[in-house]
């Protein structure tokens, strides 16, 4: 089963919304295996965002991820990826359709609330960057057969 890796902001989490992302995730019918809330130190932030080194708003991005906690999730299921990142929205909150996390709570690129994998080789390696395996869950879900034939 296809799993990704979802990050609450510090945005999403001094707004409150660490409910209504879980809820969202949750409703659609995916499932929560790893959780936790941190402080990201600038080593990790700086990995995890290693593709954008280059690009001008690299310093402020690790100086916003930095900045307070974050809440970092993984979430399993079938199509997940592509799936969190529809439900998640486009990177710029005005261009993200209404419905959508961005598109519903976000102003502006640089305070996006959340962060999803976008494929499935940078979902692996986030989700080991970010969890030990012993912090992630594998269970079976009682809802299963009510979502998949
Ligand atoms: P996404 O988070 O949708 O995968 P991305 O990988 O292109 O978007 O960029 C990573 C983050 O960097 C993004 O969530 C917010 C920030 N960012 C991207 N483009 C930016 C820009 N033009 N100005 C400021 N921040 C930007
Ligand atoms: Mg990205």
């Amino acid at each position: 089963m296809e799993r990704t890796f979802l990050m609450v902001k510090p945005d999403g989490v001094q707004r409150c919304l660490v409910g209504e992302v879980i809820r969202r995730l949750e409703s659609k019918g995916f499932t929560l295996v790893g959780l936790k809330m941190l402080g990201v130190s600038k080593e990790l932030a700086e990995a995890h965002y290693d593709v954008h080194k280059e690009r001008p708003f690299f310093p402020g991005l690790i100086q916003f991820i930095t900045s307070g906690p974050v809440v970092a999730m993984v979430w399993e299921g079938e199509g997940v990826i592509a799936s969190a990142r529809k439900i998640i929205g486009a990177t710029n909150p005005l261009s993200a359709e209404p419905g959508t996390i961005r598109g519903d709570y976000g102003v502006t690129v640089g305070r996006n609330l959340i962060h999803g994998s976008d494929a499935p080789e940078t979902a692996q390696n986030e989700i080991s960057l970010w969890f030990k395996p012993e912090e992630l869950v594998s269970w079976q879900p009682a809802l299963t057969t009510w979502l998949y034939e």
